[in-house]
């Protein structure tokens, strides 16, 4: 399968993977410094995210994310400063105008659809946001993305099922990385792959190294493409790994071992994304230092912007709650 992705898009790939990473190690820091109240990372799955963000039609397409995408996020268009806005829960956040809490993305000219904290139910919605566009004639898909501690539970098989029943223009991207929270995938699922569930209600079922946002770009197109074209929903599965603990407040050192960890980080997105770059010559030293830089300048801004920037008057805390005529 050739991709049709020319140098500069593939650079701007690998920037918004290399952005996300720096604005996750920013958000750390700013937690560790009692400064951010929590901090949840896409810190290793930056491949499957950006990978499938660049094969849709940005801001036309709806996506329902969760807690784990922020390079998802930024690769739909949100800027350094909105990102740092929400962690800090300013009145600025285009999310939620700093009432959700950290990582509850949610963006309308991005139409990234507002986040709940109650895993799975984005399943639900990215199928009602897919009907929305089969009632009204249009041609836009939607995206649900969720991890695999997820799919055990039952919105994934009430989502699955009526997606594929009613064949809705809907993908779901699954962005397995082995546990949820401490639990490992094997003590709640009964099957190796996510993948396999797909079978059950008749849609294809797609595995995909999610390390390789090349690869996932092109399982994810075709998944596009079915869904626009009225042949119904797709699910992605990418295999993944997060680097870090689950959130902030998580000590992953309970549950996994350091070797296991550094094994897996042999295969960090954005390593072997910047050699496939560097062997293509789209990539060199002078041009990666620039980026560096660049990204620091932003997150530095931002960071800074941010801490600077007003929180919601207390007055309005209500607003969204209740009715107001
Ligand atoms: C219905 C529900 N149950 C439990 C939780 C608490 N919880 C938050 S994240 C999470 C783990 C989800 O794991 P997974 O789906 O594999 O995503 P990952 O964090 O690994 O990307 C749990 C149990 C929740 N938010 N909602
Ligand atoms: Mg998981």
């Amino acid at each position: 399968m050739a991709n049709d992705l020319s140098p500069d898009v593939l650079l701007d790939m690998y920037y918004r993977m290399a952005l996300a990473r720096a604005l996750d190690d920013r958000m750390w820091i700013l937690n560790r410094q009692g400064r951010a109240p929590v901090v949840y990372s896409s810190n290793g799955h930056e491949g499957v995210q950006v990978g499938s963000a660049f094969a849709l039609d940005r801001g036309r397409d709806w996506v329902v994310p969760y807690y784990r995408d922020l390079a998802l996020v930024v690769a739909l268009g949100m800027t350094p400063r909105e990102v740092m806005l929400h962690l800090l829960a300013r009145a600025e956040d285009p999310n939620s105008g700093g009432r959700q809490m950290p990582a509850h993305w949610g963006h309308k000219r991005l139409h990234i659809l507002t986040t709940g904290s109650v895993v799975t139910t984005q399943m639900l919605h990215a199928a009602g946001l897919a009907m929305a566009a089969k009632a009204r004639g249009e041609d836009w898909v939607a995206v649900a993305y969720f991890g695999e501690g997820s799919t055990s539970q039952g919105e994934f098989h009430e989502a699955m099922n009526f997606a594929s029943v009613l064949k809705l223009p809907v993908i779901y991207v699954n962005e397995n990385n082995g546990y949820a929270i401490s639990v490992p995938a094997r003590k709640q699922m009964a099957v190796l792959d996510v993948a396999a569930r797909a079978a059950g209600y008749g849609m294809p079922g797609v595995i995909v190294d999610g390390n390789d946002p090349i690869k996932v770009y092109e399982v994810m197109r075709e998944a596009v493409e079915r869904a626009r074209r009225g042949d119904g929903p797709t699910l992605i599965e990418a295999k993944t790994y997060r680097f870090v603990p689950h959130s902030s407040d998580d000590d992953d050192r309970a549950y996994r071992t350091r070797e296991e960890v550094q094994e897996h980080k042999k295969r960090d997105p954005l390593v072997l994304f910047e050699r496939t770059l560097r062997e293509q010559g789209i990539l060199d030293d002078q041009k990666l230092d620039a980026l560096k830089q660049r990204i620091r300048a932003e997150v530095d801004d931002a960071t800074e912007y941010a801490e600077k920037a007003p929180e919601p008057d207390p007055s309005t805390l209500t607003r969204h709650v209740y009715f107001e005529g």
